[in-house]
């Protein structure tokens, strides 16, 4: 009788049905109404009292097996059915995507703005020659002006430079075109200066050029307001004399940016007045430097750094911010 049990024990232990039909036989054979366990549990009243106790542990050791074996079965056939029910047309896991600078997002805008009247954009070196980058602009060896700004010569020669604004593409453009020349030379520029929150040696420019027959201060800003109202949303602006080597008369231009907010009080020092670019029309001695005659022609020309037009669109307070590249921050323009 004890042997008889032990030989079930064994058929359970070394059972390895992998059908769904063959387990649930084994189910039925040991586990069923009328299955071997019921018989075993019905016996137990035949077993002579000596033999009870033994019996009654034996058989029990055998239900439990029975059990562990039908859990086991069951959870590798879960396993499988997973496996078998995996949708494999399910797409993937998706792979996040990079965001656009808000330098580049806010030179888009500014490029757009002007294509929309009828500017090109041209490119240029960034590595230049004192000629396109000071001469042409009627800053000769010792003009003052030329210590504006501090230059990055390369090579030990004077000849070889860093570009310190993106004048040096439109000098480039007028060397090789013709007038009517519309323009717009956006680019990094690179000037010597000391490190801290509110200045940095690489920065963004653009500057716009029109020469044309006719071209008046007039025209200059016309076009000047119709950039701020459609970058800023905001049309009133004024023109304040300035000077700048290549251009005469010169100007700086402010926006009324208001004094809604207390933003507002902070960045326009309370006067509701912000500064956004130089512009000015170009000097008769560069139009002569490209052997355009000024007698027949003039222009205009306007000149912006990019990173104070995004500090001001998106409220950033340090300059530095858009060359470390933390991802906390470029993250916040993937909508934009
Ligand atoms: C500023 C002011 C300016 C120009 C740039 C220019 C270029 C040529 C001829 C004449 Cl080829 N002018 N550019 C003119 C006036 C101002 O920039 O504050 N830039 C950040």
């Amino acid at each position: 009788m004890f042997d008889k049990i032990e030989e079930l024990l064994q058929e359970v232990s070394s059972f390895n049905g992998t059908g769904k039909d063959e387990t649930e036989q084994f189910r039925l054979k040991f586990n069923g109404k009328k299955g071997i366990l019921n018989d075993l549990f019905d016996q137990f009243k035949q077993v002579p009292n000596e033999q009870k106790k033994e019996y009654g542990q034996r058989i029990n050791t055998l239900k439990q097996a029975v059990a562990e074996k039908l859990e086991a079965l069951k959870s590798a056939s879960e396993t499988e059915g997973t496996v078998a029910k995996e949708d494999l047309s399910r797409p993937g896991f998706p792979l996040e995507a990079g965001t656009t600078h808000p330098i580049t997002l806010v030179k888009n805008k500014i490029n757009e703005i002007f294509r929309s009247i009828g500017f090109e954009v041209a490119e240029g070196p960034e590595i230049e020659d004192d000629w396109h980058n000071f001469s042409a602009l009627n800053m000769p060896e010792y003009h003052p002006a030329r210590d504006m700004q501090d230059t990055f010569f390369i090579e030990q020669n004077p000849d070889v430079l860093l570009r310190t604004h993106t004048s040096t593409v439109q000098i480039r453009h007028m060397e090789k075109n013709e007038p009517p020349i519309r323009i717009l030379a956006p680019g990094r520029v690179f000037r010597n200066e000391a490190i801290s929150s509110r200045s940095h040696c690489i920065f963004h420019q653009i500057e716009g050029l029109y020469i044309d027959e006719n071209v008046s201060f007039a025209d200059l800003k016309q076009t000047i307001q119709f950039f701020t109202t459609e970058l800023f949303g905001k049309s009133k602006i004024r023109m304040r004399p300035s000077y700048f080597p290549f251009t005469e008369p010169s100007a700086e231009v402010d926006v009324y940016w208001g004094l809604n907010s207390e933003t507002d009080y902070r960045i326009t020092k309370g006067t509701g007045w912000l500064e956004i670019m130089g512009c000015g029309m170009v000097d008769p001695a560069v139009l002569k430097n490209v052997n355009i005659d000024p007698d027949k022609y003039s222009g205009y020309a306007f000149g912006m750094g990019i990173e104070r037009i995004v500090m001001l669109l998106y409220q950033i307070g340090d300059i530095r911010m858009f060359f470390e590249n933390d991802k906390r921050m470029l993250d916040q323009f993937r909508m934009v």
